[in-house]
């Protein structure tokens, strides 16, 4: 984006200044080349942003697997489980300039989204599900997300195989309008399975960057300090693709 307003700039300076200059053949064939740059960037951007299909109350699965984690067995999971979560906490901390602590009724009052979308796992199952949630874009506005951050990670309350579970995505998927902080599935609480009481949806990604069990939301300038720098759970471990587009 950075990137792009700069060469806007200098297409700008260079129409204004230079048109003279512009008429020589290296030039032209420079700004050209600008200028299927701007436009191939543009068309990745814009096909980013397109919306996963939704789709009808009559397509949702009858029953929505659970994959991965199924009941993390931490004491401060299950405590807080026991307790219905009223005290859960999801924490917006990193490159912010006004770091949260959501309750989940500050979750709930906020702007809400819901979405009916097919999961798609890696493993070879999908399923359609109802989903609501506030868009992660109003939340990291609230939370005053500095110009600084490139990346979103999520942290998660499960230990799967002894390590704590966590992912990320970039900013084009953060503030895609289909990417939430689900606390219902099909009209009722997210059950424990599928990743009470928050989980991600970000419906371009395949199933794995879906986090569930979220406890905090950070952001931060590059991966290299997350894990073990490649992004995620699976990325660090069985080498899934980072950038797990659908
Ligand atoms: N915290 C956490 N998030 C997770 C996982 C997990 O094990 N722990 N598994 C991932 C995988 S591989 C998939 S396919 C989906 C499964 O979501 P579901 O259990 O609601 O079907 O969650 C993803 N998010
Ligand atoms: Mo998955």
């Amino acid at each position: 984006m950075k990137r792009r307003n700069l060469l806007a700039a200098m297409m700008a300076g260079m129409a204004a200044g230079c048109s003279k200059l512009a008429d020589t053949q290296p030039i032209a064939t420079l700004l050209d080349r600008a200028e299927d740059w701007h436009r191939s960037a543009h068309r990745a951007l814009a096909s980013r942003q397109a919306l996963a299909r939704e789709f009808d109350r009559q397509d949702i699965s009858p029953s929505f697997r659970g994959n991965g984690t199924l009941d993390p067995a931490t004491p401060a999971y299950r405590a807080a489980a026991q307790n219905g979560f009223a005290d859960w906490r999801l924490a917006v901390h990193g490159l912010v300039g006004q770091p949260l602590s959501l309750s989940l009724e500050e979750i709930r009052t906020l702007p809400q989204r819901t979405q009916i979308t097919r999961h798609d796992c890696v493993e070879g199952w999908s399923a359609i599900g109802q989903w609501t949630g506030p868009q992660l874009g109003i939340i990291l506005d609230l939370a005053q997300l500095s110009e600084e951050a490139n990346y979103i990670v999520f942290h998660c309350a499960d230990h799967l195989n002894g390590a704590a579970y966590y992912e990320s995505i970039d900013l084009v998927d953060a503030y895609h309008p289909q990417t939430i902080i689900a606390h219902r599935l099909n009209d009722a609480p997210l059950p424990v399975r599928n990743g009470a009481p928050l989980r991600l949806r970000v419906e371009r990604q395949l199933g794995y960057k879906h986090a569930k069990y979220l406890t905090a939301i950070e952001a931060v300038k590059d991966l290299s300090g997350i894990g073990q720098g490649k992004g995620g759970y699976w990325e660090d471990r069985a080498n899934y693709q980072w950038y797990a587009g659908i």
